[in-house]
């Protein structure tokens, strides 16, 4: 892509509402515009990003077994009194009166939908186990919608959920999500820290909060600092290994981690100066509820003797909008964003300093289509801009790598490849620049 071309609407001014540097970076870099109190739109290099963080999630939920559909947003109310929550939900739900007088809703979740679909389609304990997830847009209409996409109204969220026929089973589910969050976030550089939660409106007595540390983060947690030595993208990823599964879950459930609602003061003491009290943001939170949904809407299904089964179930839900904010909360600096490699909205910007000079030309113009050849996905500056603008829109934005074309290194046959994070420079030939941004 051409920067020239490209729709990037930076920002020089500091926009003085967004109170935290995720929201700032945001709207200077051209991510994303409110549209209202807690919605967005999202522009071409935030639509990149958030396409990149659902892939990730994709990925891992379909290696885990659970399939993909889509729900839609739009409920009719009546699902939501079978279950009693169409009054429990309070003001938190957007409700909506269609032309026929129809109570609808702007789903905040989908418990109730899918265990209408799976009302409609299973008959026997056969049809499980199965784990069905969507990645939809949801509406909660958050008292304090803040901090930009982090706590929105309108919001991009997975949420699975899964069917099995007795507890046991339920809880192997319940392990695969588990394994599969701490993947998820591992691909995406984040240490996401599985802490025990409360259930609030989604119900039941087993739930797990996956939360990472940043200064800014609404809860005040503690952990033991040993979690962060962990290599997360070790996990085991044979899901069919019930005894496996269970036994790393275990492991990273026998670290201290606790949100504040949580925090046992006298056992954390035991930690000593391995207790780290932070604050952090949740980017995801699996529940098991059993019967809630299944026996409140009539789910039930042949048992394997002629007698009934009410499925066991669990949700599992990942902020997909969210951690856009959440990763750069974890990864920037003074100049801008710094974009892990995997969710990056460009593999690499290519700055030409002297757009119009002829052999700054050819020699960007020659880097520029054997990046795209190499599938680097690069962005070229190709505007006629001064170099310090041109150096602060790239940081700004974030790419990992920023290939520069100067006059000087254009006579050599040198660009000058410079690592976003870090800041490390190093000339090179073209050949050697794309052969260590494949390599990376
Ligand atoms: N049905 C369950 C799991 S599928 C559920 O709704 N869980 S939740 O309420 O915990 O939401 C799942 C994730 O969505 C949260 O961990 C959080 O990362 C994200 N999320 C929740 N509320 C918001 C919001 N207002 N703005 C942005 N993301 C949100």
């Amino acid at each position: 892509m051409r920067l020239s071309q490209f729709f990037l609407p930076t920002l020089k001014e500091t926009p003085t509402e967004a109170q935290i540097v995720s929201h700032r970076l945001m709207l200077r870099a051209g991510m994303v515009r409110q549209q209202a109190a807690g919605i967005y739109s999202w522009l071409p290099l935030g639509h990149r990003v958030l396409t990149k963080i659902a892939q990730i999630v994709r990925e891992e939920q379909d290696r885990a077994g659970a399939q993909e559909i889509l729900m839609p947003t739009i409920q009719p109310a009546e699902l939501w009194r079978e279950s009693g929550r169409y009054d429990d939900y309070g003001k938190e739900m957007l409700r909506i009166t269609d032309r026929h007088e129809r109570e609808m809703l702007y789903g905040p979740t989908n418990e109730e939908m899918v265990t209408e679909i799976a009302r409609a389609s299973f008959r026997s304990y056969r049809d499980l186990p199965k784990n069905l997830y969507h990645i939809q847009w949801k509406f909660r209409d958050e008292v304090r919608p803040r901090f930009g996409v982090m706590r929105g109204r309108e919001f991009l969220m997975k949420d699975a959920y899964s069917f099995d026929v007795d507890a046991a089973g339920a809880r192997h589910s319940y392990n695969r999500m588990f394994v599969a969050y701490l993947r998820t976030f591992a691909r995406m550089g984040l240490k996401a820290i599985p802490m025990r939660a409360d259930t609030g409106p989604i119900g039941g007595d087993l739930s797990h909060e996956f939360i990472i540390l940043a200064e800014t983060g609404e809860s005040a947690v503690y952990v033991d600092s040993h979690f962060l030595d962990q290599n997360l993208l070790d996990l085991p990823v044979d899901y069919d290994d019930v005894a496996g599964l269970q036994a790393a879950v275990d492991r990273f459930t026998s670290f201290y981690a606790a949100t504040d609602e949580k925090h046992d003061a006298t056992a954390a003491a035991q930690l000593g100066e391995r207790l780290l009290s932070a604050r952090g943001i949740e980017v995801g939170h699996i529940f098991y509820f059993g019967t809630k949904y299944s026996a409140a809407m009539g789910l039930t299904l042949q048992g394997p003797s002629g007698d009934k089964v009410v499925p066991e179930m669990g949700s599992y839900g990942i902020g997909v909008s969210r951690l856009v904010g959440a990763l750069i909360e974890a990864s920037h600096d003074d100049n801008g964003i710094i974009w892990p490699a995997s969710v990056a909205p460009f593999g690499c910007g290519i700055v030409n300093l002297r757009v119009g000079d002829a052999a700054c030309d050819a020699m960007a113009g020659e880097l520029y289509a054997k990046a795209k050849a190499a599938g680097l996905d690069p962005l070229y500056d190709d505007r006629t801009e001064s170099a310090g603008a041109k150096f602060a829109t790239m940081d700004l934005i974030g790419l990992p790598w920023q290939l520069v074309v100067g006059p000087r290194g254009a006579k050599a046959g040198t660009v000058e490849v410079k690592e976003r994070k870090g800041g490390a420079k190093l000339e090179m030939s073209i050949e050697a620049a794309l052969a260590r941004l494949a390599g990376a």
